[in-house]
């Protein structure tokens, strides 16, 4: 049975209790966790705080870069182990799952990389002065990690940690965390010292929230919902911990009649189907030029009609969605938009071979959704993708701000002057222009503004985030 990972050792739960692991594809339990305590959070804590003065805090960066880079390379090796178990747990197809698994390789080469190269500044100053600037660790990490794709997450959140020479306290999603667990013992197995990764797997109200509330943890990186990213907020407060926020978005995609269609399309459609539209930054809104609304929705539907969605395993376009409440939250969605008249252009086909018990939902285009209608407005964090046009460069704009979030942006238009005007004005922590996402490469700083959160991971930028500066000012006469 999975156990927390702490200090190098599988360690059951004080509370000798678990929670049960569900398959989404087919809604049957299939293994247990720990179901984790406040008690789990302190010993794994303490373990990380004793690594970091023993250990962590006087290794060569260098060193450290070697340790990240072994895991990665460990990573590599059981690929097929890792995409196996990311698959089963979270009911993602295949190519996705695998992608993942070498997404989370390639953070922990590219933080290897970066140990020894991140470093402060000396400034200018007269009278007898030198300055210079520390990038310091914040000691002991507490990373907050959701289901929807747990080995990236870690990876951009607990690499940039390591990197910037802190240790970790990970509290994976308690619908998916397995991946996690045995990274964490491949990392001992690459010669990370006992208590410089650990993993306490549990409920977040039980221990995602003992996370947050330990005065051991000096920053807290969260992904999640906003309603429990705002919690993570006032708890940390109370402290004055630094917190670091990634809480999805209501992304939009925003098509001029100019743009190339035939490359845009499967863009659009792959943004709101990957992993089932359970990603924070699915193009969950399309927003299309009046001039050619009605030819590119035949077309899009077309293309929603194409899409299969079935079991895991059979690496389908579409795998189920996490769990049933999730399921049931996307009903909802439609079921809202069928009341407010909102017409449904296409929808995708769930194959027979999917099992009645398995949390499947068809890919939905939706159009002439209203800007205020909740469709609109709210992640519904499903393969559900709603329309709507606009006249002018203007009013895509109006629309594409239109929402509370502010996380990514697609721009599609060969006018280059158009694409850096709305890359300008569109509020939203990244911007794609005739392509979205930039294949998720590792070195493109990542997060939010407005209620999409705040704070940067991924990429060198994350080191910022993942430091504090000091600053030492030396007076030599
Ligand atoms: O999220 P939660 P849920 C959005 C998405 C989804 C909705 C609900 O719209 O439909 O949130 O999903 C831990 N203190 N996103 O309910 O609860 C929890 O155990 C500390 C967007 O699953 O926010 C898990 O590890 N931690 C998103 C993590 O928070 C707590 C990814 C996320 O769970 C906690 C996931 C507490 N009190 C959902 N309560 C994205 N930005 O990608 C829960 N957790």
């Amino acid at each position: 049975m999975p156990m927390h990972f702490i200090a190098n050792a599988p360690v059951r739960s004080t509370s000798g209790r678990t929670i049960p692991m569900i398959d989404p594809s087919d809604g049957q339990p299939f293994d247990e966790i720990q179901r984790g305590t406040a008690e789990d959070i302190d010993t794994a804590v303490h373990a990380a705080r004793q690594c970091y003065h023993a250990v962590w805090q006087s290794m060569a960066p260098a060193e450290r870069g070697r340790l990240l880079h072994r895991l990665s390379v460990k990573i590599l090796e059981h690929a097929d182990e890792l995409t196996a178990l990311e698959q089963r747990d979270c009911g993602k197809p295949t190519r996705q799952a695998r992608a993942d698994a070498m997404a989370l390789a390639r953070y922990f080469e590219f933080y290897a990389g970066a140990c020894d190269k991140f470093h402060g500044e000396t400034i200018p100053y007269p009278n007898g002065f030198s300055v210079l600037t520390w990038r310091e660790p914040h000691g002991v990490t507490g990373h907050v990690i959701p289901w929807n794709y747990p080995m990236q997450i870690f990876g951009r959140s607990v690499g940039g940690a390591l990197a910037a020479g802190n240790v970790c306290v990970v509290k994976p999603a308690e619908d998916a965390c397995l991946s996690l667990i045995r990274v964490a013992q491949l990392a001992a197995e690459a010669g990370f010292p006992p208590g410089a990764l650990n993993i306490v797997t549990g409920y977040g109200h039980e221990v995602g929230d003992a996370l947050a509330r330990h005065p051991g943890i000096d920053h807290i990186s969260f992904t999640g919902s906003p309603a429990i990213g705002t919690l993570i907020q006032q708890v940390a407060a109370e402290r004055h911990c630094p917190v670091t926020l990634e809480l999805g978005g209501k992304s939009p995609q925003i098509i001029f009649a100019d743009a190339d269609l035939d490359a845009a399309i499967p863009v659009v459609i792959n943004a709101i189907v990957q992993n089932a539209g359970q990603t924070c930054s699915a193009g969950s809104r399309v927003l299309i030029d009046s001039l050619i609304y009605e030819p590119l929705l035949e077309r899009l539907g077309k293309a929603f009609e194409n899409l299969r969605v079935g079991p895991a395993a059979m690496d389908l376009d579409v795998g189920p969605l996490i769990r049933q409440t999730q399921q049931q939250r996307v009903w909802d969605f439609l079921s809202d938009a069928q009341v407010a008249g909102i017409p449904m252009v296409a929808q995708g086909v769930v194959v027979d071979e999917a099992p009645e018990t398995g949390f499947y939902q068809a890919p939905t285009l939706l159009r002439d959704v209203p800007v205020q209608h909740r469709l609109a407005q709210e992640e519904v964090f499903g393969p559900v993708l709603s329309a709507m046009p606009f006249q002018d460069e203007d009013h895509a704009i109006e629309l594409a701000n239109a929402t509370r979030f502010g996380l990514v942006a697609g721009i599609w238009t060969r006018d280059g002057g158009r694409q850096f005007r709305m890359a300008r004005r569109v509020h939203s922590g990244q911007v794609f222009i005739n392509n979205y996402g930039a294949a998720g490469g590792v070195e493109l700083p990542f997060g939010g503004v407005k209620s999409s959160g705040y704070g940067r991971e991924k990429g060198f930028e994350a080191l910022y985030g993942f430091t504090t500066l000091k600053t030492v000012a030396v007076h030599h006469g």
